[in-house]
């Protein structure tokens, strides 16, 4: 069967098989978030790669440096950097504490500040911590189904809150980029620390 469709994301459109068309076909498994298609893009965090992000280091020194932190899908039809597209992506982060810090993500401004994103909980127990340009810093609780829309300017990291495993759909511009060195040198200016067994958003020093 003949259909004039694209076989490559960002060509003019062709004529092309319809066998073909799995190829560059993505499924999302909506119980977990999975991304399945030979065009998904992996990358794996463990906590080797997270120095620096949590606050008692002499903690994670005694940890497994191997333990696996979180795991990104990524989905990105055009290249990075161009106007106009979208790219979409799942993100899973493990349970677990380093200190009384949960397990989390680097975090990121976008490196065009104007850039947003939403996020789309799917499994477990988060909780989504924003902070703007002013370094005011709040954070949004993650559970099944819950939709988090990430404004412009404002820089985004999730703590794995529960004791299962963590996953989120997220979808943001493929011009947004990412700023993680703001973050390395300045940090956010509060962190989600289990406090009295609660997540509790404690400003630092
Ligand atoms: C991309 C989006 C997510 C994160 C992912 C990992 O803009 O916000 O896909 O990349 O959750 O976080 P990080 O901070 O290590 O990129
Ligand atoms: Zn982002």
């Amino acid at each position: 069967m003949e259909l004039p469709l694209s076989n490559s994301f960002d060509q003019p459109a062709t004529t092309v098989n319809v066998d073909s068309l799995s190829k560059n076909m993505i499924t999302v498994d909506l119980s977990t978030g999975e991304l399945l298609g030979s065009a998904v893009q992996n990358t794996v965090r463990i906590l080797r790669d997270l120095q620096g992000i949590f606050r008692d280091e002499t903690a994670r020194l005694a940890m497994d440096p191997g333990q696996p932190i979180y795991r990104v899908q990524a989905f990105m039809p055009v290249p990075e950097g161009r106007e106009g597209g979208l790219f979409w992506g799942t993100t899973f982060i493990e349970p677990g504490m380093v200190g009384d810090e949960y397990f989390m993500t680097k975090g990121h401004f976008h490196a065009d500040r104007s850039r947003s994103e939403y996020y789309l909980n799917l499994a477990g127990r988060g909780a989504l911590i924003l902070m703007d340009e002013n370094r005011k810093t709040r954070f949004e609780i993650l559970e099944r189904g819950s939709l988090h829309y990430i404004p412009p300017h404002t820089a985004h990291r999730v703590s794995n809150i529960g004791e299962s495993l963590l996953s989120f759909l997220a979808c943001w511009p493929s011009d947004a980029g990412h700023d993680y060195q703001t973050i390395a040198t300045e940090g956010f200016s509060a962190r989600l620390r289990k406090i009295n067994g609660v997540p509790t958003l404690v400003e630092e020093p």
